[in-house]
């Protein structure tokens, strides 16, 4: 399962945002213990819904991603270097942004200045890049006047590349790198390579403003960045949120002048970062939703069922999920022509009923 590390500054929000997206209340989580705290989420989908409604299969299960909840100081976390296994381990950040105003709370920097704190947490993340790569780069050197070696040479150009953008202070991950290029690099888990979601948390008085967002975003630097994404939430509103019946939720919502919860905008977006799509397969028995990478294929698909179904592969069954509402049945829809069978090297599309035809 892929997860996502929520990181930041003390006294950001993050421990609270990772209480309400995993739905953990109470004091069992102490705050300063320094282990992480992990979690599971579903990840809501209203399509998933619907296809429940309509095979009314015995059980369902929701795609998942799972977020660890960062002790500390992401500052702290990225100067310890190599040795900060468990952020390097994450797959994506989600990095909780201290906007909201609180006297009685004061922030790690001494001031809230939401521009300055993302900008140098960046800076932690590139310098502990850097500090990497010029190892790696010295090392190469020293091998490569060992012995003329092609792989190496090759190696000793995407690093330079490397270098030279985060001397420029660009994060990797706003760099284009090819297919081959990430396979070389994949192995050091560069902390600015991650998907980085910021969530920007805001004061209950500014609630409202959370759907405004994307002018925050151009305030703070962070519009139209490559595997980049932005939100805004209120944390503390989240938090009671989550603690509540649905019908005071509507009324504290409305009186927020908020029409619904941003935790599903929050999971949607870790989703949606980590280039992941869902496909469904359905049945009296199962509807289940998988989770893929975008760009997979029939074949793999299978894989991520069952490996015999990858090894049996025949073709695949596929039918558009609307096509498959529109027909309201697999056997209707096959009737209709609009299920139909594809190969093994087909790419898979987010929301497409997949049924696998395998030999064994
Ligand atoms: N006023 C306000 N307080 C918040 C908000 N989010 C978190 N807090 C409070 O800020 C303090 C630090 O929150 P916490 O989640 O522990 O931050 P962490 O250090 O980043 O894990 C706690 O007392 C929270 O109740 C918010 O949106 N508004
Ligand atoms: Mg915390």
């Amino acid at each position: 399962m892929l997860n996502i590390g929520i990181v930041g500054l003390g006294q950001a929000g993050k421990t609270t945002l990772f209480r309400t997206l995993t739905h953990t209340h109470g004091t069992g989580l102490r705050s300063g213990r320094p282990e992480a705290h992990v979690g599971v989420v579903h990840v809501p989908d209203a399509r998933l819904d619907r296809l429940i409604q309509m095979f009314q299969p015995k059980k369902s299960v929701y795609a998942s991603v799972e977020y660890v909840d960062m002790p500390g100081s992401v500052i702290e976390l990225a100067r310890a270097g190599a040795q900060s296994a468990a952020l390097r381990d994450m797959d994506a950040l989600a990095h909780v942004v201290r906007v909201f105003e609180d006297d009685a709370l004061p922030p790690e920097s001494g001031s809230v200045d939401p521009r300055r704190d993302i900008e140098n947490v960046e800076l932690e993340l590139i310098l502990s890049d850097l500090a990497s790569v010029e190892k790696r780069l010295d090392r190469l050197d020293k091998d490569i006047k060992k012995q003329k070696n092609p792989a190496l040479e090759k190696e000793h150009q995407v690093f330079q590349r490397l270098k030279q953008a985060l001397e420029k202070q660009t994060p990797l991950r706003e760099l284009a790198i090819a297919p081959d290029e990430e396979k070389i690099i994949r192995g050091f888990t560069f902390l600015s390579f991650k998907p980085m979601l910021y969530v920007l948390n805001l004061g209950e008085k500014d609630a409202a403003k959370t759907h405004a967002s994307s002018e925050l975003a151009k305030a703070y630097g962070l519009s139209q960045r490559a595997k980049t994404e932005f939100m805004a939430v209120c944390g503390k509103v989240e938090a009671e949120l989550a603690e509540m019946t649905d019908d005071e939720a509507a009324e504290f919502l409305a009186s927020y002048g908020l029409a619904e919860s941003a935790v599903t905008r929050i999971i949607h977006s870790s989703y949606h970062l980590l280039g992941l799509i869902s496909f469904f397969t359905v049945g009296e028995e199962e509807c289940h939703a998988w989770t893929v990478r975008l760009g997979t294929t029939a074949v793999e698909a299978a894989g991520a069922v069952h490996s015999d179904l990858q090894k049996g592969f025949i073709r695949a069954e596929v039918i558009a999920y609307d096509d498959l509402i529109q027909a309201g049945g697999l056997a209707e829809a096959r009737q209709h022509g609009t299920l139909r069978l594809e190969g093994k090297e087909y790419i898979v599309k987010d929301g497409e009923f997949v049924h696998i035809r395998h030999s064994g």
